[in-house]
């Protein structure tokens, strides 16, 4: 069976019998049966004579347009609200566009500076480091240069020390030096002293020279207070045949008046007295206690 829709107005129908339902506005219509029409009232359907005052069905044809009337408007309300909620969306979401792309033009704008700020400062420290590159080879120049002038300074002082060593050797050999002297703390025999200055790596002194001789005699004089010492002559191995310790023969002696005089026969050492200037040796026996002046 078809089934066609009508549409009633349910405020009405329970009060207006007579006349029969009145058309429904466009939001007060509900499905209906074609063929019995709308629903009777309660009140006509307890009495039980429904078929006798069932009022009369409306016409079809105006309902249908009434209906459909009602629907285009609904329709055109709907997508009215629609394109109103589309164009809202459309606000919004450009909106929110226009922010983003000021934000992001912002943060573009920053780093750019910062950027610009970084490679300002990479240009500047590159300006920098190339300066001080630039200073430590000017002064790694000057260093070399400093090393080559120093270096040919050590080769002349070589030279020169070398120089030196040879006039010193020779000055040595002519007597004008005489290496190192030192004098004994305790008064010994003549061979205890000349004992102790081999223990010290040195002997008794030898005087071959006036030079020798007065600069012993000024040395003794400052350090002894004039107190007499040991040298290193003696005539012990044979009498009347002075000899150094070194073997060597006595050529030039500076004696005091009357020495050597080989007194009582035991006077076989010679000692120094500073308190004459020049001519100060004696001979005197080898066991008296004398500090003994060394010479290394
Ligand atoms: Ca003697
Ligand atoms: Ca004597």
């Amino acid at each position: 069976m078809e089934t066609d829709i009508y549409y009633v107005n349910f405020e009405k129908r329970n009060t207006d019998i007579a006349t029969g339902p009145p058309l429904p506005s466009c939001n007060q219509y509900e499905r209906i049966d074609p063929q019995t029409g709308p629903p009777l009232p309660r009140r006509y359907q307890d009495e039980g004579n429904a078929q006798q005052t069932r009022p009369p069905v409306p016409s079809r044809s105006q309902d249908e347009v009434k209906a459909q009337k009602c629907r285009g408007s609904r329709c055109l309300v709907l997508m009215t609200v629609c394109l109103g909620i589309i164009c809202v969306l459309l606000l919004v979401g450009s909106s929110i566009a226009v922010a983003q792309y000021f934000m992001v033009a912002a943060e573009r704008e920053s780093l750019f500076k910062s950027n610009k700020n970084t490679v300002e400062e990479f240009n500047q420290t590159i300006n920098r480091l190339q300066h001080n590159y630039t200073e430590l080879m000017t002064e790694k120049d000057q260093l070399k240069n400093n090393f080559t002038s120093l270096s040919q300074k050590k080769l002349e002082l070589e030279s020169n020390v070398t120089s030196l060593s040879d006039e010193l050797q020779k000055a040595y050999e002519k007597g004008y030096l005489w290496g190192w002297f030192f004098i004994s703390n305790e008064s010994k025999s003549w061979s205890d002293s000349r004992k102790y200055c081999r223990d010290q790596g040195a002997d008794l002194v030898i005087i071959k020279s006036e030079e020798k001789q007065r600069y012993i005699t000024s040395l003794v004089n400052e350090r002894m207070s004039s107190e007499r010492v040991w040298i290193g002559l003696t005539d012990i191995q044979q009498e009347g045949n002075m000899k150094w310790v070194d073997n060597s023969i006595l050529n030039q002696g500076f004696w005091d008046t009357g020495e050597p005089n080989n007194e009582r026969g035991n006077e076989n050492c010679v000692e120094l007295m500073p308190s004459y200037p020049v001519l100060n040796w004696n001979d005197l026996p080898c066991s008296i206690e004398r500090k003994g002046i060394c010479e290394k």
